[in-house]
């Protein structure tokens, strides 16, 4: 049976002003138009139009089920996801777990419609429901000293084969900075379209930070720590140098066997032509202002 909870925005006022305008950035003090950068603004309507769900469950990566983009779909579904919890600790005042039940009751799942980007240059345009990772972490009470922040995807090769080869280094594990992590546009999302997470986007619950390449929203997360250290994040152990820990959006900055340039919409069709990757995915009036002072084309802050 369905999960039910209350959603701030439903699908029919998903237009891109009542995104804009939701609950949290209202509070925030934000201008409305203000989600999107000045470039973005341009293309507002046209790049805020969802993909439909059978574009974003079809083409996705989650190498614990293979390394094709068709894998997920395909055996996701092995994976058992009730019961869940999250493991909270490091340097936090109140360490503990939290089941699926206590997350979905005690934080506010809204819909947030955002661009989403690859590493490989294909973008969609998701409706997540979720809370802001925040919301979390001040219920936790992270402590002075914590400046990033770990994730860590469930380990269970019996039912995540790709675990079984050394693909990747298991589990997962992601990592943010707190300001990153604290940031309103961070988002732990528990559904998409109003309905609970399908296993191959990372089911019950995942990461999505829209600025940054995909591979940063680490699905099916087990355990979050804070820490005073930068932790290790999976792509950047298997490929340093190509990829980082930042990982933000970035025009400038091409993967060495491609451009970063230009990029793709999934489902846009055959004769769809590329356009621009837009800084930081965007949303460069929300996030550039974390960056201040970084040059983010050297190798240690890609
Ligand atoms: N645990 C885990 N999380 C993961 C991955 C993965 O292989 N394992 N792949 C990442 C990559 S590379 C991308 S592009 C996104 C793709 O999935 P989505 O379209 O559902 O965001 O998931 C990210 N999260
Ligand atoms: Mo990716």
């Amino acid at each position: 049976m369905a999960r039910r909870w209350t959603n701030d925005l439903t699908r029919s006022d998903a237009t891109p002003r009542s995104v804009y305008m939701n609950r949290r950035q209202l509070m925030a003090g934000l201008g409305g138009a203000s989600l999107l950068g000045v470039a973005g603004r341009a293309h507002a309507q046209e790049e805020l139009e969802p993909n439909s769900l059978e574009e974003i469950t079809s083409y996705n990566n989650f190498y614990e089920f293979g390394t094709s983009k068709t894998d997920p779909k395909k055996y996701a579904d092995q994976l058992t996801t009730e019961p869940w919890s999250i493991e909270v600790d490091g340097l936090v005042d109140n360490p503990g777990r939290f089941s699926m039940e206590d997350i979905l009751s005690q934080f506010d799942i809204e819909e947030r419609i955002y661009r989403m980007r690859c590493v490989e240059a294909w973008s969609m345009v998701i409706p997540w429901n979720g809370f802001e990772l925040a919301d979390l972490l001040s219920v936790a009470g992270v402590q002075d000293e914590a400046k990033f922040v770990a994730f860590q995807t469930l380990m269970r090769p019996e039912e995540m084969p790709g675990q079984q080869y050394p693909i990747l280094e298991w589990p997962y594990v992601e990592g943010l900075r707190m300001d990153e992590a604290m940031h309103p546009l961070t988002i732990m999302a528990t559904g998409i379209y109003g309905e609970p997470m399908p296993n191959q986007n990372g089911a019950p619950i995942r990461l999505v930070v829209p600025w940054k390449y995909g591979f940063k929203g680490i699905k099916s997360i087990v355990r979050i720590t804070a820490l005073a250290e930068q932790p290790p994040t999976t792509w950047a152990l298997a490929a340093p140098g190509v990829y980082g820990f930042y990982a933000n959006v970035n025009p400038n900055v091409d993967h060495p066997n491609w451009s970063q340039a230009t990029e793709r919409r999934v489902g846009g069709g055959l004769f769809s032509k590329r356009r621009d990757t837009l800084m930081f995915n965007g949303y460069e009036d929300e996030v550039a202002s974390l960056y201040e002072g970084m040059d983010l084309t050297a190798t240690e802050n890609i």
